[in-house]
């Protein structure tokens, strides 16, 4: 199905939201960008973590000197409308910032400033089995930036140039995900997932100095996992420690709690789902999915207004 799109403060019907091919986005990648579910809870539809993603896709923007013509709650209150619109009682939503058209060359300061919100149906990210039985993966010969290459706390649309040659060679490779190593050859993340590993009962995952996004869904899951007990160990972890980790497992919005289950043909663990893997994919699905929310990560979507909705009809 084909939804509204939220575009420069209107909702317009699909087919009409195209861009010109001078907008700067095209010839450089100048664009930054959120990704976020929506989901079908127990007790209503509910966005994950909204206005964390929401701080993040501002903080992108300031990075890259972009003036937003909205304030960040009505891009709030432009994406809860894009949802109702929808009809969606689940969704992953896209919210765009990038460059348009003004100037042409490198330097975006005179190129116009657009928004859009798109929704759709995505399911499993990394297939089907994959939440259950794991993914096989590969540790990618592409790296992470250098931190004095680019922004790595920006979710740019440019760094995804990157994100794509790992992901294609996996996949040519017969792998389902790349594991990218830091500049310094430290385990670093996913092409769209953060990344964890467990051993002895101890949880690890890269700290933000080594170029990784730093993961919306990484923090719910640090907070989970603390609040169960675990010692949750932000440090540089190197490549071999993912041969010899009891667990491994991704973690994103898109991606959500995947456990990893060989690395290289190595097999992890016991090759399946690890127990700590699972406990914490339970304790963030009892959030998600059944609406139990201690932390207050949930915004609700409110019904429309009944005007509206009889409207429709007529
Ligand atoms: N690292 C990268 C490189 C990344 O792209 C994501 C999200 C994450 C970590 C996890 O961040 P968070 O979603 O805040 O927990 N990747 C998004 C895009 C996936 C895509 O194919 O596009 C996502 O999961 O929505």
């Amino acid at each position: 199905m084909h939804h509204r799109i939220w575009y420069n403060g209107r909702l317009i019907p699909f087919e009409e939201a195209s861009v010109h091919v001078l907008s700067h986005v095209i010839h450089y990648g100048t664009s930054v960008f959120e990704g976020i579910r929506c989901y079908d809870t127990e007790r209503g539809s509910g966005i994950f973590r909204l206005r964390e993603h929401m701080r993040r896709l501002y903080d992108s923007a300031k990075i890259y000197r972009m003036e937003v013509p909205y304030s960040l709650e009505e891009l709030e209150n432009a994406i809860i409308e894009t949802i109702q619109e929808s009809g969606l009682q689940s969704c992953y939503i896209r919210p765009v910032i990038f460059r348009g058209t003004g100037s042409l060359g490198v330097n975006p300061l005179k190129n116009k400033v657009e928004t859009f919100v798109a929704v759709w149906e995505w399911g499993a990210y990394l297939g089907p089995e994959a939440l259950e039985s794991g993914v096989d993966v590969e540790v990618a010969s592409w790296h992470r930036m250098a931190p004095n290459t680019f922004p790595a706390m920006a979710k740019a649309g440019g760094n995804y140039l990157n994100a794509g040659l790992v992901k294609m060679d996996a996949v040519l490779n017969g792998f389902t995900e790349g594991i990218m190593l830091s500049v310094d050859g430290h385990v670093a993340e996913g092409s769209g997932e953060n990344l964890f590993l467990v051993r002895d009962g101890v949880i690890y995952t890269a700290p933000t100095s080594l170029s990784i996004l730093p993961g919306i869904t990484r923090d719910a899951i640090i907070t989970i996992a603390r609040s169960r007990g675990y010692d949750v160990v932000e440090r540089a972890i190197p490549r071999e420690a993912l041969i010899i980790a009891d667990e491994l497992f991704f973690t994103g919005t898109a991606a959500e709690v995947t456990p990893i289950r060989s690395v290289d043909h190595y097999k992890i663990g016991s090759g399946s789902r690890g127990p700590i893997t699972k406990e914490i994919q339970s304790a963030f699905f009892d959030v998600v999915k059944a609406g139990n929310d201690p932390h207050g990560w949930l915004t609700a979507i409110p019904a429309r207004v009944e005007e509206e909705v009889a409207g429709d009809g007529v």
